[in-house]
């Protein structure tokens, strides 16, 4: 029984604390993580690796969500929302991020609309973080018929400024782009603008402020970072949520999965790298897991390199 409540990532990941780098879970295989504190509680999304071993590109139908109060010690709380959860969509469960508003959550996922285009941003919504979800438009919020949008929308990551604005950026190998959102969190408000200075920008985006500074860090493959055809991740800062930016640097070197994706968040006082890499067993770059290691600040608001403390 247990196995099988493991394979639905519904038991508690590891009963003992773990180091700090290890997997989330070793339950199932799981990328693209998003983070959220909620209370005493640090929540993370992710998306569920399920390509065989060995095999080739993504197959990802899911949607998973962990919480853990010690950042530590993981709770599996399994699939909170899937592809077949938006009617108008049909594959490729993507990059995702939640972001709450006035009582409740709102899940932007990158999904394949099964329209003329590729990927699609659409929106779930739900009254706690862990849900239940549900499609909160019928249909998506950004496709590549929306007006200034890249032909490839995916890795939405949403932020709520101080004056209640919240801002969706997503972006992929043709550059960043951003938006504000309406009140409502399910619609544009505005065009669609291209934010500059954004450099060897390729995907990830993950957006936030601290002390008056707005952070845009983002997965980047340049060779002045990795080698061929993996990521580091870079970011940028600027004064304005939608730039222009400054880039400032490499906070995460490459990791052992070709992709990377960060969600760099605040949590008792600590802040956190949260990334995906290969080093679960049975790991490859189809086959990522989600850790985390310890973000630290120098005080000129610049972000320290992380150390890795698990391959
Ligand atoms: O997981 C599928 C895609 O790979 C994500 O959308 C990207 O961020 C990259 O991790």
């Amino acid at each position: 029984v247990l196995g099988a409540l493991a394979a639905l990532g519904l038991v508690v990941a590891s009963a003992a604390p773990a180091p700090a780098a290890a997997p989330i879970t070793t339950s199932v295989y799981t990328a693209d993580p998003a983070a959220l504190v909620v209370g005493d509680t640090l929540y993370v999304y992710t998306g569920r690796d399920e390509a065989p071993a060995g095999g080739f590109g993504f197959v990802m139908r899911e949607w998973h969500a962990f919480s853990s109060t010690d950042a530590t010690t993981w709770t599996g709380h399994g699939a909170r929302l899937k592809i077949s959860d938006f009617p108008w969509a049909g594959a490729d469960a993507w990059a995702s991020e939640v972001e709450p508003r006035n009582g409740k959550y709102y899940w932007y996922t990158s999904i394949n609309g099964n329209g003329p285009g590729w990927m699609d941003i659409g929106v779930a919504v739900g009254d706690s973080p862990l849900g239940p979800f549900r499609d909160a438009k019928g249909g998506p919020l950004i496709s590549d018929s929306t007006p200034g949008s890249s032909p490839l929308n995916i890795d939405p990551t949403v932020f709520t400024d101080d004056d209640g604005q919240a801002y969706i950026y997503w972006g992929s190998y043709w550059g960043v782009r951003a938006a504000k959102l309406k009140p409502d969190m399910i619609n544009l408000d505005g065009p669609v603008v291209t934010p500059q200075g954004v450099t060897n920008f390729w995907e990830a985006p993950w957006m936030f402020k601290r002390g008056g500074t707005y952070y845009l860090a983002y997965a980047a493959n340049d060779s002045g970072c990795s080698q061929p055809n993996y990521a580091c991740i870079r970011y940028a800062t600027a004064n304005n949520p939608l730039g222009p930016w400054t880039e400032r640097g490499v906070v995460l070197d490459q990791v052992s999965s070709t992709t990377n994706h960060p969600a760099i968040v605040e949590f008792n006082g600590q802040w956190y790298m949260v990334y995906h890499n290969a080093a679960a067993p049975g790991g490859g770059d189809f086959r990522r897991s989600v850790t985390l290691d310890k973000l630290s600040w120098n005080a000129d608001g610049t972000m320290r390199k992380v150390v890795q403390t698990s391959g």
